[in-house]
């Protein structure tokens, strides 16, 4: 085909799509103000399509030129580059625009800043085996010496598919490189030359095209290239649809007619010197493998090599157990390129590109990646780079990024039984130190930024920030969960410099119930800023599980380090209790018990295994340890401790005695989480008790308040006479439709309590208790209409004696019904009965429960003069109340009255009343019914902030 007669086409093609691109400009113009920049840049792109429809066309018009079906052609497209084009900039490999096509030559190898500064952050991400008789042969010079020759054999055909497109269209290079209509062009063309090459033809049938769609996947190996085809085939048949990143709207539909014609004579890729074999990956999810070094380093000793440790996991002794959160601290290109060269002595399991997800798997999951930097942590987790930063000028990590991640985790934890909770998923912040030396060096990421809370709700399993909060005791096993909203914005420096405000997932620890007092430190970081982002030892990160120490009001200890660490904790709001768990304390009558970085075997394991007794082989972290009195929480396997292990690779090749061997101790070690980091005990230094149990919150009990706004808080009861409710927490919008809200019975702190609602409308609803107390009722149903014919009603706990309860209303003559409960959310009212006449003489009812002691629910009334009267509870739903009592006068100062029931835990209801200028009054049930309360106490003001209290 010449060039002149595509320039015919070309100038045909405008004339057919003028017209569709003017309508879609008009169609899609709202939408231009969220294209970037680039979207009017070139003169081409404004030429050929409109903005939003061009790439669509020119898939269409392409696969018209070269006869290939167009669902083929933008499948493959899709899942080279999800149709992105990158902006023409080459992907970390070296692949180009829309159809991905590759081109790599030496001169595009050195992506590499040389700035004196980019030195020892590139040399903290190497040497990462956490094994000393590893670390022995990293050599820094080398290592950074080498990271500047090139990581790829850029002979390698298959890093040249764009040259070879380029030619088959008679344009340049750099043309295909930059330009999408012409990636597109190229790619039609290649696959066009791939299919005439596997059968002769250009078929119609998208199927028939399965021998080209394999081959330009550039797989060398025949699974690869069957992976690649299998992917495509499932975007035709089910169909893709995105919008890119530059404002493309793009469209392939479902064709689920078309079966892939497999054969078994594929022709593949020109075969390379690596082998890829296929990602283990979720499907659905974006992957590649890109391989790590596995290279020997020096031409005398065999047991120096990079960047892993070829094994056979999991199998006895290098169980997979736990996942660990990186972030690369740099690009993806640099850090693939690093895990590339040999020399850096690191590598991952997985790396994570910010952009758009994609998932690379660097190293199989059976070998032992080095990421860590501990030994035993590498020997039993998966390591999953994220490209990003801890810190940098407020950074934070992209959503397909968080997942991506979060799909890929999500896959392997079940694959190996991994529990999804954050002893199991954590952050390379959270692994400890091998030895002493170690323990200062180990590094901080994924940092603040990391929004723990966002990640494991993603997994599937909810820290439980955002929670009710709640009361907390001594012994109790509590996740530490801080929002990662502007609720908590914690002071970080960067070497000193402040970082911009922002959520994070920490909170700070002092020394005292105190932000004035110390903060934590912990013994190996010497002296440090308490706000530098790396200063991990004063920060409980979001999600760990701790034993609370101690709890004063908004404060609770846990114990953490060895130390009674304190954190800010308005209204238990940033813990969650979880239930009894398995703790760890010393053994009876020790002292302080060691607490180890790593869990090798003891010595006379290695004997007869061809493996050495390692250097310090039986090393503690000496300035940890561990007195009576303190708790941590299992951060391992439940139930049983893990037996000490050691794999040792050995020789390069696996040759020789003892290469490849994994000796298994008879000594036993307990995974805790000891301070911000996980950390190993001896089995046999302690004893595993059950965390004390947390309160119930059966005995709690709870008041609401609706704003001005609608919005509904809870106050959760703390069973404290003097401070009766915790900090509110906000249930949800739009009350505000309702008129009156009542309580059937008491609403406790453990999200039970049935309430009723009539809205503006008359219609009255139920709102059954859930259990949960962050999301107390569940989701509405309709009692009824006709609610309207009533000037008051309240929910009045059981007045007949059956159980259930009941319901008082007053209708506007002044007679009281009784509407008795039948103990069914459907139909929650039997037919009334009246009660009496004369009701019009109160202007407040409230129920209270049992005031009088006799077990039987009463009512208090005030009349239009102010005084109070007690309505006791008969039982008998023909007659349930007794002649009234007087309880006293005065009480026309209140705006509201309520019975929440007991709120000071003696067993005896309560009642609290607002003033009109908002103070709220608590006044102590006596349990006599000749004088029923005691002498009111304030215990709070601002409640006329509230125009209904629940
Ligand atoms: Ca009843
Ligand atoms: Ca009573
Ligand atoms: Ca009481």
């Amino acid at each position: 085909m010449s060039a002149g007669h595509r320039r015919d086409r070309k100038k045909k093609r405008l004339l057919v799509y003028g017209v569709a691109s003017a309508m879609a400009v008009a169609a899609t113009a709202g939408t231009l103000a969220l294209a970037t920049p680039d979207l009017f840049g070139t003169q081409d792109a404004q030429a050929a399509g409109a903005p939003g429809t061009r790439l669509q066309s020119d898939f269409a018009e392409a696969a018209k030129e070269f006869h290939v079906p167009q669902s083929v052609l933008m499948a493959v497209a899709y899942r080279q580059t999800r149709w992105e084009d990158h902006d023409g900039l080459p992907s970390t490999t070296g692949a180009y625009n829309v159809m991905g096509l590759t081109d790599v030559d030496a001169t595009d190898l050195d992506g590499h800043d040389s700035a004196a500064d980019q030195r020892e952050l590139q040399l903290s991400h190497m040497n990462l085996s956490g094994d000393p008789a590893v670390e022995k042969h990293f050599d820094a010079q080398r290592a950074l010496k080498s990271l500047r020759k090139q990581p790829v054999d850029t002979g390698d055909p298959r890093l040249h598919t764009l040259d070879k497109a380029a030619d088959l269209i008679d344009a340049s290079p750099e043309k295909v490189q930059s330009d999408a209509k012409q990636s597109i062009r190229a790619g039609a063309a290649l696959l066009a030359q791939y299919q005439k090459e596997a059968t002769g033809s250009l078929p119609d049938d998208p199927g028939a095209w399965y021998p080209a769609v394999a081959r330009a996947g550039q797989s060398p190996d025949r699974k690869g290239a069957e992976l690649f085809a299998k992917r495509v085939f499932e975007s035709i048949t089910t169909g893709e649809s995105r919008i890119t990143t530059d404002g493309q709207t793009v469209t392939l539909p479902a064709d689920p007619t078309v079966r892939p014609k497999h054969t078994s004579d594929l022709q593949l890729a020109a075969a390379a010197t690596d082998t890829a074999p296929a990602p283990d990956c979720p499907t659905g999810l974006n992957c590649d493998f890109r391989p790590a070094a596995y290279k020997q380093n020096s031409s005398t000793d065999n047991t120096d090599f990079g960047n892993y440790g070829v094994a056979n996991r999991p199998t006895t002794g290098h169980e997979i157990r736990y996942i660990v959160i990186h972030d690369t601290e740099g690009g993806y290109a640099g850090s693939l390129a690093s895990f590339q060269n040999s020399n850096t002595y690191a590598s991952a399991h997985y790396l994570i590109r910010a952009s758009d997800g994609l998932v690379t798997q660097v190293v199989q999951n059976k070998d032992e990646a080095w990421h860590a930097a501990n030994k035993s942590m590498n020997m039993h987790s998966i390591g999953i780079e994220h490209e990003g930063y801890a810190i940098k000028d407020g950074s934070w990590y992209t959503e397909p990024q968080y997942e991506s991640s979060a799909a890929l985790v999500k896959y392997l934890a079940a694959k190996y039984d991994i529990p999804l909770d954050r002893e199991h998923i954590i952050g390379h912040d959270e692994v400890p130190g091998v030895l002493d030396a170690n323990v200062k060096s180990q590094h901080w990421d994924p940092g603040p930024f990391w929004d723990w809370n966002h990640y494991m709700q993603l997994l599937g399993a909810p820290t439980g920030a955002g929670g009710a909060g709640g009361l907390y005791k001594a012994g109790q096993v509590i996740r530490v969960v801080p929002p990662f909203t502007t609720a908590n914005q914690p002071k970080i420096t960067n070497n000193g410099a402040s970082v911009p405000t922002q959520p994070a997932d920490f909170v700070y620890l002092y020394t005292s119930p105190s932000t004035g007092s110390a903060p934590i430190t912990d013994p190996y970081l010497g002296s440090v800023s308490t706000t530098e982002g790396w200063n991990w030892g004063n920060k409980a990160v979001a999600g760990g599980e701790y034993v609370v120490a101690e709890a004063r009001g908004d404060w609770t200890a846990i114990w953490y380090g060895g130390q009674k660490a304190w954190f800010y904790n308005k209204g238990g709001q940033f813990a969650a209790a979880v239930g009894t768990q398995d703790v760890v304390v010393p053994k009876a009558g020790s002292g302080p018990i060691a607490v180890y970085g790593r869990t090798y075997p003891e010595d006379a394991a290695y004997a007869g295994t061809g493996v050495g007794v390692q250097t310090s082989n039986n090393a503690s972290l000496t300035k940890y340890g561990f007195a009576a009195g303190q708790q941590y929480p299992l951060a391992g396997p439940a139930g049983s401790p893990v037996n000490g292990s050691y794999y040792n690779s050995g020789a390069f090749d696996g040759s020789g005695t003892g290469s490849r061997t994994v000796v298994v101790g008879s000594n036993t070690f307990y995974p805790i989480r000891y301070n911000h980091r996980i950390a190993w005990v001896r089995a046999s230094d302690v004893d595993v008790v059950k965390s004390t149990a947390p309160d119930p919150g059966t005995d709690r009990y709870n008041i609401l308040g609706r704003d001005s706004s609608g919005v509904l808080w809870q106050y959760q009861g703390s069973g404290s006479a003097s401070a009766p409710f915790l900090t509110r927490y906000r249930v949800g919008s739009g009350w505000n439709t309702y008129d009156i809200v009542t309580s059937l019975t008491a609403l406790r702190a453990d999200g039970t309590g049935d309430m009723v609602a009539r809205d503006k409308d008359g219609v009255l609803w139920y709102y059954k208790g859930s259990g949960n107390p962050s999301a107390p009722f569940r989701a509405r149903t309709k009692v009824g209409g006709g609610w309207n014919m009533f000037d008051t009603f309240t929910g009045a706990r059981d007045l007949t004696g059956d159980g259930k309860a009941d319901l008082v209303a007053r209708d506007k003559s002044g007679v009281l019904w009784l509407y008795k409960g039948t103990g069914t959310t459907s139909a929650p009212f039997a037919t009334r009965t009246q009660i009496g006449g004369g009701w019009n003489m109160f202007n407040a009812l409230a129920d209270t429960g049992d005031l009088t002691g006799d077990g039987k629910a009463d009512l208090v009334a005030r009349d239009k003069s102010g005084v109070l009267w007690l309505y006791k509870g008969t039982g008998s739903a023909s007659a349930p109340f007794a002649t009234r009592t007087r309880i006293g006068g005065g009480w026309n100062t209140y705006t509201v009255l309520r019975g929440p029931s007991d709120l000071n835990r003696d067993g005896r209801p309560d009642l609290v009343a607002r003033d009109s200028s908002g103070v709220l009054w608590f006044y102590k049930g006596t349990g006599s019914a000749s004088a029923p309360f005691a002498t009111r106490t304030q215990i709070g003001s601002g409640w006329n902030m509230f125009n209904m209290i629940v």
